[in-house]
């Protein structure tokens, strides 16, 4: 009994192993297992920390706060008439706005390059049910001293699979955007 109870472990853990294996001798010395038992299982033990547990199920949290970073992008050559985005074949000074509920912020523009890289936070704190249903309606412009021409503009519905992978890509005919979904809470 002893040596069963009391595998390789120091002084101290014996002593307590040897309490506890003496009242296991009341109740026919079968208890010896300290781990988790394999009979119930939590149907919610993998859900994420932007989900919630309903109904035996991992569910989107609509309350889970999230910060929208713009990260890069590539622009065309040329623009949508074929030719070069400023005069005397200049290059782009692209920048991209997203509107998430009702609030439009763009990045500064990034300047002569057909690969934007931004790297802003256009959106803190920004409420799962605002981000998921809604569509977040997109603008990528070249920057210009007058007005700005349109790379593209877009309407964009985000899925969950976006927020497992912690970011999406938007795609038009002059461009793409890489933006990033972070879990604050
Ligand atoms: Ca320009």
């Amino acid at each position: 009994m002893l040596m069963k109870c009391a595998p390789a472990v120091t002084g101290l853990a014996v002593v307590l192993l040897l309490v506890a294996c003496g009242s296991d001798d009341e109740n026919g010395g079968v208890r010896h297992d300290t781990g988790p038992t394999a009979d119930v299982i939590d149907p919610c033990a993998a859900c994420k920390a932007w989900q919630v547990c309903k109904n035996g199920a991992c569910d989107f949290d609509v309350t889970s706060m999230w910060n929208i970073v713009a990260l890069n992008g590539e622009v065309t050559e040329k623009n949508p008439v074929g030719e070069s985005w400023d005069a005397l074949g200049g290059l782009p000074d692209p920048f991209l706005c997203l509107t998430v509920a009702s609030a439009r912020k763009c990045t500064t523009a990034a300047q002569d390059t057909l690969k934007p890289n931004w790297n802003q936070m256009l959106h803190t704190n920004v409420g799962g049910g605002s981000l998921i249903g809604p569509a977040i309606k997109v603008e990528y412009y070249d920057d210009d001293l007058t007005t700005p021409d349109k790379i593209c503009e877009l309407s964009a519905t985000l899925k969950l699979d976006f927020l497992d992978a912690g970011a999406f890509n938007l795609n038009c005919q002059q461009g793409m955007a890489n933006v990033q979904l972070k879990y604050v809470k």
